[in-house]
């Protein structure tokens, strides 16, 4: 049984007296809420804040990107040591605004999981197929593509913990959303191209979808069997929309 994990992606959004209040309303409309995992996402200005309020909660924080060395002549980077120091648990890598903007390379998305792995932090390795690669019957290339590029020397023994968000570019902040069929089908075909690379454990591993999740479509998208989770953009950014995601 896969407890699904629902996550607040705030990209750059909230100053940290912004994600202070965020938090303060937050916690009680979802405290005792166990059934899924919470994961809050802010900016690294605002990190430091957010976990410092959530410790001993039912809500965890982690960071929107990182380096994957420890430390060294990377300007502007924060390293897996840093974040764990700070304690973070969790870790967006490979989103596609770091792809288009940030010059992010399957490569560099490889390096980044397998540090993230071996400091103890879940990674939320992002993937998705652009609106033309989807229109011209490419999207199970493409995403065989980026898993085989990020996973490559991935270490089976802790393939349960690697966490996978699969977010259609074209429904990103679009306001358009797959619908739960074309997303439950697209995490199929992700699923099985796990178990290529590492096994049975796929059945272990979380798939969330991202792309325009908000509290109308949620529950929906969350009902399938193959839908493990959200991570969720805009409608994260306000505490009773992302509570009624959450609470699906
Ligand atoms: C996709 C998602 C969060 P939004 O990027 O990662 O954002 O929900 O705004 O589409």
């Amino acid at each position: 049984m896969r407890k699904k994990l629902i996550a607040a992606n705030w990209k750059m959004y909230k100053t940290p007296s912004e994600a202070l209040t965020f938090v303060e309303a937050f916690l009680p409309l979802v405290a005792g809420h166990t059934r899924d995992e919470i994961v809050l996402f802010p900016s690294i200005t605002s990190l430091a804040t957010v976990i410092n309020r959530v410790r001993g909660t039912n809500v965890a924080a982690g960071a929107q990107s990182m380096h994957w060395a420890n430390e060294g002549a990377y300007t502007g980077h924060t390293s897996p040591v840093m974040l764990t120091t700070l304690g973070a648990t969790h870790v967006l890598i490979g989103h596609s605004e770091n792809r288009q903007y940030d010059n992010e390379t399957d490569e560099r998305i490889n390096l980044k999981v397998k540090a993230a792995i071996s400091h103890g932090l879940i990674p939320l390795l992002c993937i998705g197929e652009q609106l033309d690669e989807r229109e011209s019957g490419k999207t199970e290339d493409v995403l065989a593509s980026q898993l085989a590029g990020a996973l490559a020397g991935f270490p089976k023994e802790h393939a349960d913990k690697l966490v996978i968000a699969y977010e259609p570019v074209w429904a990103i902040g679009t306001g358009l959303t797959a619908t739960p069929e074309i997303a439950e089908e697209t995490h199929v075909i992700v699923r099985n191209h796990m178990a290529q690379h590492l096994g049975d454990v796929a059945n272990d591993i979380r798939i969330l979808y991202g792309g325009s999740v908000k509290p109308e479509n949620s529950k929906s998208l969350l009902e399938q069997p193959n839908i493990d989770g959200a991570l969720v953009g805009g409608a994260s950014l306000k505490p009773d929309s992302f509570a009624a995601i959450a609470q699906y």
